[in-house]
């Protein structure tokens, strides 16, 4: 190796040595609960409260600054013989996996020559140097009380409800779920505590998470129940219409402190479906037989939101006078409704024997037409932020047999 090529090499293994360093700090020290009091006009000094969480090495706060003030500073409270004083602290330990609270009454950050008075609902931006971690930057709400807590360890009891805490931007707090939680790729190192005929309670607890997010109305009631008997804290969280799951992303946000991504995933899907809704909605209806599985043979009725996602895509569910949600139906009812195209919502394998079985059969109009299609079963029966790409599938195979089909007179 040249000295040239070595010198390159040298450098290039400094700078990854360097990017891998501050991706663990990253994920190892986080600040949260960042707030302050109002200042009255013309006082001069403010004061901040936060946490650290340090799930890595020791550190130390070594400095802070903010543009609303000249300087800010470490100070600590005390009462000695009933007189309250502060002392400035030069700097401040962050124990290894431990948690640093700045609170009234103890530690808190001193913004010394504000710039402008600290207003009631402002976010301040404060950023913090470690000695090790380096900067990290959070906000001060102001307001007269420390805002709730935001939970830092997330159970998820389904895959659309893990889906959704990623798309929220709360992944990195999901510390368990079930075995069915496949997406995003990071959810599949996430603990897996049972699946959903069965949940291991011990290791439920043994995780201790401060907040458990269940499925309204999908969930097991013996898992409802199971977490009532534990006193865990739950959200449970019920989505029937398209509309409902940009509204849970963003009310995750709120939950989670996590607004700015959350409202973007949430504005991100609107978009998407609204598009779809605009492209397609003067198209020729398709009248479609939306099967999800085959022995029994089973379909959604009209309350369904597969039932919404089909009226988007500019087509109509066969079976959407029907007040249930999912119901079984036999063969007669299919051949009587005589549907245009058959959607089969299921994994590769069964829509395979699906297909068989309607093949083997005096052939439907779609089926003698070739109008049978396909939809991964994950993106369009998951409420969780890939319904987008679910209901954009599910237009596409629509447009597609309406494209062959010939005018019905
Ligand atoms: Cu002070």
């Amino acid at each position: 190796m040249s000295p040239r090529a070595r010198r390159l090499a040298c450098a290039a293994l400094a700078l990854l040595a360097l990017v891998a360093a501050d991706a663990l700090a990253a994920g190892a020290l986080s600040v949260s609960g960042g707030w302050g009091r109002p200042t009255p006009p013309g006082v001069e000094v403010g004061v901040g409260y936060l946490l650290i969480d340090n799930g890595g090495a020791a550190d130390r706060l070594v400095g802070a600054s903010s543009p609303r003030s000249r300087r800010v500073e470490f100070h600590e409270s005390a009462t000695p013989g009933g007189i309250a004083r502060m002392r400035e602290l030069k700097d401040v330990p962050v124990p290894a996996g431990g948690r640093v609270s700045f609170a009234p009454g103890a530690w808190h950050l001193m913004l010394v020559g504000l710039v402008a008075p600290l207003l009631a609902g402002e976010q301040v931006p404060v950023t913090l140097l470690f000695e090790h971690a380096g900067p990290r930057e959070f906000v001060l709400g102001i307001g007269e009380a420390a805002p709730a807590p935001r939970p830092r360890r997330l159970v998820t009891l389904a895959p659309h409800l893990t889906e959704l805490v990623y798309a929220a931007g709360a992944g990195e707090r999901l510390v368990g779920t079930l075995n069915t939680s496949d997406y995003p790729a990071d959810a599949l190192r996430v603990p897996r505590i049972g699946d959903v005929t069965h949940i291991d309670a011990e290791r439920l607890l043994a995780l201790k998470p401060d907040l458990v997010l269940i499925w309204g109305d999908g969930s097991p009631a013996d898992q409802h129940a199971l977490l009532k008997r534990l006193g865990l804290p739950t959200l449970s969280l019920e989505q029937h219409r398209l509309a409902d799951v940009a509204d849970t992303l963003e009310s995750l946000g709120r939950v989670f402190g996590t607004e700015a991504v959350a409202n973007a995933a949430a504005g991100r899907l609107r978009a998407e479906l609204a598009a779809l809704g605009a492209r397609y909605r003067h198209e020729r209806k398709l009248r479609v037989f939306y099967q999800v599985w085959s022995t029994p043979l089973y379909t959604l009725g009209g309350r369904h939101v597969a039932s919404e996602m089909l009226e988007l895509c500019g087509a109509e569910n066969v079976f959407k006078d029907q007040d249930e949600s999912a119901f079984m139906v036999d063969g007669e009812s299919v051949y009587a409704r005589d549907p245009d195209a058959i959607a089969l919502a299921g994994t590769a394998a069964e829509a395979k024997e699906w297909r068989a079985r309607w093949g083997s059969q005096t052939p439907l109009r779609a089926v003698a037409a070739g109008a049978v299609f396909t939809l991964d079963p994950d993106l369009v029966n998951r409420m969780g932020p890939r319904i987008g790409a679910g209901t954009a599938a599910l237009c596409a195979e629509v447009a597609a047999v309406r494209a062959r089909l010939p005018v019905r007179r």
